[in-house]
C-alpha cells in the first residue's frame, strides 16, 4: 500500500490556508493510503519558542487535527519529538546533504534576511524534514507549493545515500492538491497566508468567530477594476477569493468564478462558504479541548505505531552506514 507522510508546525494559529491546501487533503488521503501525519515540534525549535506555548501549542495542534476528521484508527498521528528516531536520522541527514544545497533553499533565505537571531536548525532545517519523510519509506508527500524544494532535497539525499551506502531509503515524490495550493494574505494577495507572518486582517484563523471572517472577507483587498475573473498574475486579490472559494466547495478558481460579475456577492459567498467550512471543526475541537488526557492517549497511540517503523528504518542506516551496533 502506498506510504504517505506529512508534517505541520505547531507555531502560531492554524489558518485558511493550511487547512484548504493542507490540512483538508491530509483527512481525504488518509483513506486511500497507509498515512502517517506528524505534528513536527522539533521544527518549531527553529526561532526560539516560549515553552509553556510550545507545549500547548502542540497539544492545540493535535486537538485540530482530530477535529479535521483525522481518525487514529485510519492514520497514525503523531508528536515529532515523541520519536527520538526524527533527531537521530536528522544527524545522519545532515551529513548526507551538502553545505551547497542547503544554502539553496530559498526558504532559508526570506526567514534568515527577516530573522534577526538565524540558528544553525534554520539551516539545516530541511535535513530534519528529510529524517521526517525517509524514517517511514515514504512514497508520497503531500505538500504546499512552498514545500516544493524542500522534498526536491529529500528525495536527492536519499538517492545519494542509496548509491554511497546501498539500498536503504524509498525515494518519496511530492504531491501538490490541485486547488487552492496557495492561500494569500487577504491584505496582501502576493504573499501566502502565513502563521508566522501573518497579518491579523489578512489571516483566516481557524477558530475564528463566523463574524470576524465575515468581516476579513468582506474588507479583502480586491483590484482596481470591477471584473470577477481568474488571473492570478493581473487580479492577485480576486484569484485569491476565488481560490479560497473553489477549494472550500470542491471545486477549481475557474469554476468558482462562474456567474459573478460584482465583487459584493463574490465576497458575500467566499465568506458563507468558509464559514460552512469551518463551523463543524470548531464545534468538535471545542469538544476535544475539554478533554485533554484522551488527546494525550491518542498521540501515544500513534507514537508507538511509528516508533515501531521509525526503528526498524534507522537499524538499517546504521548498519548499512557502518556504525558499529551496540550489543
Ligand atoms: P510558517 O509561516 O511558520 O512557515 P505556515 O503557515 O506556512 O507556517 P506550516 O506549518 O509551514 O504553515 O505548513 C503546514 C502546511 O500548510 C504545509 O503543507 C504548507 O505547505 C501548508 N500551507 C501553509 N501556508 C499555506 C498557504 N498560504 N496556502 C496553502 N497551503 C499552505
Ligand atoms: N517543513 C514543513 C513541515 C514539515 C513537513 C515534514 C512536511 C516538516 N517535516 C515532512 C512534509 C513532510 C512546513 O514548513 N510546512
Amino acid at each position: 500500500m502506498t506510504r504517505v507522510f506529512s508534517g505541520i508546525k505547531p507555531t502560531g494559529n492554524v489558518h485558511l490556508g493550511n487547512v484548504l491546501g493542507a490540512l483538508q487533503h491530509w483527512v481525504e488521503d488518509q483513506h486511500r493510503a497507509d498515512s502517517l501525519y506528524c505534528v513536527v515540534d522539533l521544527h518549531a525549535l527553529t526561532v526560539p519558542q516560549d515553552p509553556d506555548e510550545l507545549r500547548s501549542t502542540t497539544l492545540r495542534l493535535a486537538q485540530i487535527l482530530l477535529a479535521m476528521g483525522l481518525d487514529p484508527e485510519v492514520c497514525t498521528l503523531f508528536v515529532q519529538s515523541h520519536v527520538h528516531q526524527h533527531a537521530e536520522l536528522a544527524w545522519i541527514m545532515e551529513c548526507t546533504a551538502s553545505y551547497g544545497e542547503l544554502s539553496r533553499m530559498t526558504q532559508f533565505k526570506d526567514k534568515s534576511d527577516k530573522a534577526g537571531f538565524v540558528s544553525g536548525g534554520l539551516f539545516t532545517y530541511p535535513a530534519l524534514m528529510a529524517a521526517d519523510i525517509l524514517l517511514y519509506d515514504t512514497d508520497l508527500v503531500p505538500v504546499g507549493d512552498d514545500q516544493r524544494q524542500h522534498v526536491e532535497l529529500a528525495r536527492d539525499v536519499a538517492e545519494r545515500f542509496n548509491s554511497r551506502y546501498g539500498d536503504t531509503f524509498v525515494v518519496p515524490t511530492a504531491t501538490f492538491p490541485a486547488a487552492g495550493a496557495r492561500v494569500m494574505d487577504l491584505q496582501d494577495p502576493t504573499s501566502k497566508m502565513s502563521k508566522s507572518e501573518d497579518t491579523a486582517a489578512g489571516t483566516i484563523l481557524l477558530l475564528d468567530d463566523p463574524k470576524v471572517i465575515e468581516k476579513k472577507i468582506k474588507r479583502a483587498v480586491t483590484d482596481t477594476d470591477s471584473e470577477v475573473r481568474f488571473d492570478v498574475a493581473a487580479k492577485p486579490g480576486v484569484s485569491n477569493l476565488l481560490s479560497i472559494l473553489g477549494a472550500a466547495t470542491g471545486r477549481t478558481p475557474e469554476q468558482a468564478a462562474e456567474g459573478y460579475t460584482q465583487y459584493g456577492p463574490l465576497k458575500a459567498d467566499t465568506a458563507a462558504a468558509v464559514i460552512e467550512r469551518l463551523s463543524p471543526i470548531q464545534a468538535r475541537f471545542a469538544e476535544l479541548a475539554a478533554d485533554p488526557a484522551e488527546t494525550h492517549r491518542l498521540l501515544a497511540v500513534g507514537a508507538a505505531k511509528a516508533g515501531e517503523l521509525a526503528a526498524a528504518t534507522l537499524t538499517r542506516a546504521r548498519a548499512n552506514l557502518g556504525l558499529l551496533a551496540a550489543t
